[in-house]
């Protein structure tokens, strides 16, 4: 059984509970987080010291962190080729478009953008900063929307683990209020994400209790 701390509404949490689902692993969530609590405890901390989300615990094994090596981790330990190859070459192709859906894709979205929009008034925000950040983040989709021209994912035409680390941050950007490039091999490739139960019922969550009053 693998226990994970963290709230729905997070998208670090997302994407370990996309994962987990799709290897059907046996699971327990917990909230916690924000409006939650619980990362504050010295319990939590203990775990985690960093005080955020999401932490797994796996069976009787130490807690883990940081969700781009939990992934890895539930990959190497639980997947199988395609969705995480065993050839040295061919997981590492995977590996560096996880890799590159968390550094170079989520990192552009998520504070720049995502946090921008749900936390500041529309009468308070920067709307050029706003457009420039936009702009700067559709350079790497763009990336993207050209690859997927030739394959149905992100690596090849199976579906793998960069979809994961990739693909969940894409509900926030066709959910928020901003003007789009339009990019149409990334929206099919977006589209057909939408139709796995598990990026349902794990990434397009409201994040309503995110949002400044
Ligand atoms: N690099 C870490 C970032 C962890 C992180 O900052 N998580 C956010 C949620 S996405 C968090 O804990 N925020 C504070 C909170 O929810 O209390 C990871 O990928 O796991």
């Amino acid at each position: 059984m693998i226990k994970v701390w963290g709230r729905a509404s997070s998208s670090n949490v997302q994407s370990v509970m996309w994962c987990i689902n799709e290897l059907k692993l046996p699971h327990d969530r917990i909230d916690a987080g924000l409006m939650y609590g619980v990362t504050d405890t010295p319990d939590y901390l203990a775990m985690n010291p960093n005080g955020t989300v999401p932490t797994i615990v796996d069976g009787s094994n130490p807690p883990l962190w940081e969700s781009g090596a939990i992934l890895r981790y539930l990959a190497n330990k639980y997947g199988k080729a395609p969705f995480w190859p065993d050839d040295p070459v061919q997981r590492a192709d995977v590996d560096r478009w996880a890799e590159w859906g968390k550094v170079s894709v989520q990192t552009n979205f998520s504070g720049p953008i995502f946090w921008k929009l749900v936390r500041t008034q529309p009468e308070q925000r920067d709307e050029q900063q706003l457009a420039a950040a936009v702009k700067h983040f559709e350079k790497f989709l763009t990336i993207a929307d050209q690859r997927l021209s030739t394959r149905k994912f992100l690596v090849n035409d199976d579906f793998t683990l960069a979809d994961i680390q990739f693909g969940h941050i894409l509900f926030r950007y066709y959910d928020v209020d901003i003007k789009r490039s339009p990019l149409p091999e990334l929206r099919r490739y977006y589209d057909q994400l939408t139709t796995m139960p598990n990026y349902k019922q794990h990434v397009m969550i409201n994040y309503d209790e995110l949002r400044s009053s």
